[in-house]
């Protein structure tokens, strides 16, 4: 694959900083990373990247028209791998607004911007040019226990305001490839975890809480299903989907990995149990139910059977080897999360807070 230049938004995130990790390490292509540093990056997160001649930086804020423009005119990318929004379902029941400011006025900002940098190009490389927009499962809405995977087909049903405005963004973006016919890729990706992700999720929630001996608090009846993903296995995904992916298209990314959040929170006391084992014994003691989620989706399962077959993706981490891996990740860089429980991130609405 010749070498590439990318501009990545969102890039000192969970995903997007799984994602630059990977390009520079595995491809010869370069990087730009666009990111506004929200709470929710983090510098640490792409080690070495200062002294990496392959990589750039620019600050700033998708939904800024001028800075999107000066982007694209100086770096002339030869595509756009779109992850900035922000992510996290309970901070959007709290306050939706930036969650329409950025992930549906930024990715309209990002798409315009796009489409005057594509139409200037050469035919030869408007022809190559790819805009990938990326996704989640949550637009789907939820499943019942025994409903089918979501395909690309599946209608979207929306639930939470950050799945909404996810949902709005991925019309958009569909929208400019049909009306304009700016080379778009949707990809709509499951629950991903990982090395490096922020605190307020899931799994690293528990894992930071069960180490400092905290309830762990699971809304609900804890029997809500999501479809898990190593970030890794999605940031591969999204690099064939840039590379070898048809303009037009979607692709869904899923794991097979369906378990309830009980399930996950049971596997990470177990893990840490086996990796430093507490005086106090089994962390499942520390389990503790609490109020759900307003909204909250019962059920996601992705089918990725397009993406295997068409593009020949495959994961390659089974979720038991993943957790391991992620828990071992966790009690080794006690420094980069500590550093984020240290400066306080908005507590949590729900449970016993962050
Ligand atoms: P994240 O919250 O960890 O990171 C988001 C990044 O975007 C941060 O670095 C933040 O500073 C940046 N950002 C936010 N608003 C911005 C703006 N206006 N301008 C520029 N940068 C901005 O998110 P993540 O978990 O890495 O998710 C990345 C993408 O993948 C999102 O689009 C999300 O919807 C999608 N996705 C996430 C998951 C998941 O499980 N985390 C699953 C499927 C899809
Ligand atoms: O403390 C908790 N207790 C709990 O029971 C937290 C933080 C979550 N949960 C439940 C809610 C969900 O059913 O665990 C499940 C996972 O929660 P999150 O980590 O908040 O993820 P989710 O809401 O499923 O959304 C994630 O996956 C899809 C990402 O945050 C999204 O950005 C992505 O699109």
């Amino acid at each position: 694959m010749a070498a590439k230049r990318i501009a990545v938004t969102g890039g000192y995130g969970f995903i997007g900083s799984a994602l630059i990790r990977l390009l520079l390490l595995e491809t010869d292509h370069e990087v730009l990373n666009i990111d506004k540093l929200t709470y929710a990056a983090n510098r640490a997160s792409i080690p070495g990247a200062g002294n990496n001649p392959k990589y750039r930086f620019a600050e700033a804020d998708i939904a800024d028209a001028r800075a999107m423009r000066k982007a694209f005119e100086e770096f002339q990318p030869d595509a756009v791998m779109h992850l900035a929004a922000e992510s996290h379902v309970d901070r959007s029941i709290d306050g939706p607004q930036e969650f329409i400011a950025t992930n549906i006025g930024g990715t309209f900002t990002l798409l315009q911007e796009a489409l005057r940098y594509w139409q200037g190009l050469p035919a030869e490389r408007a022809g190559r040019f790819r805009f990938l927009h990326v996704s989640t499962d949550e637009v789907f809405g939820d499943l019942g226990p025994e409903e089918p995977a979501f395909t690309e087909e599946t209608a979207y049903q929306p639930s939470s305001p950050y799945s909404a405005s996810k949902a709005a963004s991925d019309h958009l973006a569909r929208a400019w490839h049909r009306t304009y016919g700016l080379p778009v890729l949707v990809t709509n990706c499951s629950n991903n975890y990982g090395p490096y992700q922020f605190p307020e999720k899931l799994i690293p929630h528990m894992i930071i809480k069960a180490l400092a001996g905290e309830p762990l608090p699971v809304y609900g009846d804890g029997r809500n299903v999501r479809d898990w993903l190593h970030v890794d296995d999605h940031a591969r995904a999204l690099l064939l989907a840039v590379e070898k992916g048809a303009a037009g298209e979607t692709y869904n990314i899923g794991g097979l990995n369906e378990r309830t959040n009980l399930q996950v929170v049971e596997a990470i006391c177990d893990q840490l149990d086996r990796a430093s084992p507490s005086p106090q014994g089994p962390r499942r003691r520390l389990i503790s139910f609490v109020t759900d989620r307003p909204g909250h989706d019962r059920r996601y399962a992705i089918d990725a059977s397009k993406i295997v077959r068409e593009l020949e993706w495959r994961a390659r981490k089974t979720f038991e080897t993943g957790v391991e891996d992620t828990v071992r990740w966790y009690l080794d860089n006690r420094g980069w999360w500590d550093a984020i429980v240290d400066r306080g991130y908005k507590a949590q609405r729900i449970g016993t807070g962050a």
